[in-house]
């Protein structure tokens, strides 16, 4: 499912590379790699959103690869640093994971406004391109106009809207949608939750509700729990990523609104501080702009030479 399409990565980039990879050619060209310049580029880093965390290993690598004299010129940081940071993604596996029989349950989370409906309209569509039949949980009782959203993405789409009552038990609605999916023998549900603070105790109960009555009714669901994390929140998503972490098992993380930002080190941010694996990447408003997350190409966008303008 899903292409990755490197230049589509690398123009979502842009405004990241112009905060981090243009500042640091600048600032390494012709230089010797001394203390002086590897502050300077601790500093690009995180500026970058890069966080404190991965910042601090990535210099104190470079830092001991030039003591033991692997590094010597200021534009050898460029080539350690697109190495090291590759390494933060050995092979994985990173696509969804589906049930092995019945419909395979998606619940999708985070705080609000952070592109949840949107990512699963995304999802919708390129599950659809690859012949799937869906259903969709409008487990969002709580925010008015939260269940028409979906519905308009929905009609579009041409799938179905299991729906509750405004201000209803979501979970009641996942239990539903659930059963739903598995009678009618749809591939896939995505259940579509109300935005939620990482520090709201008794909304993370909920959620963990919602996964739990998914659970009963299909075997094993959800299969994906995904955390919606937008870009351009900078730091806080990494925050976000551990609270939520912490409350509900997370089978992947979907990082949106890459295309707007110069935030997008934050996805090195958050790898360091949760092993959760981004599995997606939002680029864009529209039902096509979702991409697989691809560490190749996502490094090269940032490290990587600037994109022709064809
Ligand atoms: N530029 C850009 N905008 C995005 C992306 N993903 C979502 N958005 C926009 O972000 C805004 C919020 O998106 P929603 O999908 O409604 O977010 P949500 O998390 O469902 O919001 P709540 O349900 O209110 O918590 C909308 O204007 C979307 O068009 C993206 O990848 N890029
Ligand atoms: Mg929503």
């Amino acid at each position: 499912m899903l292409k990755s399409l490197g230049r589509k990565i690398k123009d979502s980039l842009k405004r990241t590379r112009s905060v981090l990879i243009d500042p640091l050619r600048d600032l390494v060209t012709g230089r010797r790699l001394d203390e002086t310049l590897i502050k300077e580029i601790e500093g690009v880093l995180l500026r970058a959103d890069v966080g404190v965390q991965a910042t601090r290993r990535l210099i104190d690598g470079l830092r001991a690869d030039v003591k033991a004299g692997k590094l010597s010129k200021g534009e050898d940081a460029i080539g350690y640093l697109k190495r090291s940071v590759s390494a933060m993604w050995p092979p994985e596996d990173l696509s969804l994971n589906y049930a092995a029989e019945g419909p395979t349950v998606l619940l999708v989370t985070g705080v609000n406004g952070v592109g949840k409906t949107t990512t699963i309209a995304k999802l919708c569509h390129a599950l659809r391109e690859d012949g799937k039949t869906v259903l969709l949980g409008a487990c969002d009782t709580f925010r008015a106009g939260a269940v028409r959203q979906l519905e308009v993405w929905a009609e579009r789409m041409g799938v179905d809207v299991v729906r509750g009552q405004q201000g209803g038990d979501p979970a009641a609605v996942a239990f539903d949608a659930c059963a739903a999916g598995a009678s009618r023998g749809v591939d896939i549900v995505i259940l579509d939750t109300a935005g939620r603070l990482q520090t709201q105790e008794s909304l993370m109960r909920q959620l963990e509700k919602i996964a739990k009555v998914a659970g009963k009714s299909i075997e094993g669901a959800p299969h994906e729990t995904l955390l919606v994390l937008d870009s351009t929140s900078g730091q806080n998503a990494v925050a976000q990523a551990e609270h939520f972490a912490k409350a509900v098992p997370l089978s992947g993380l979907v990082i949106t609104k890459l295309d707007g930002t110069a935030k997008g080190g934050v996805v090195i941010a958050v790898r360091e501080a949760c092993g959760v694996p981004v599995k997606f990447i939002g680029v864009g408003e529209t039902a096509e702009d979702l991409q697989p997350f691809d560490p190749e190409a996502f490094v090269e966008g940032l490290f990587g030479p600037a994109a022709e303008s064809a």
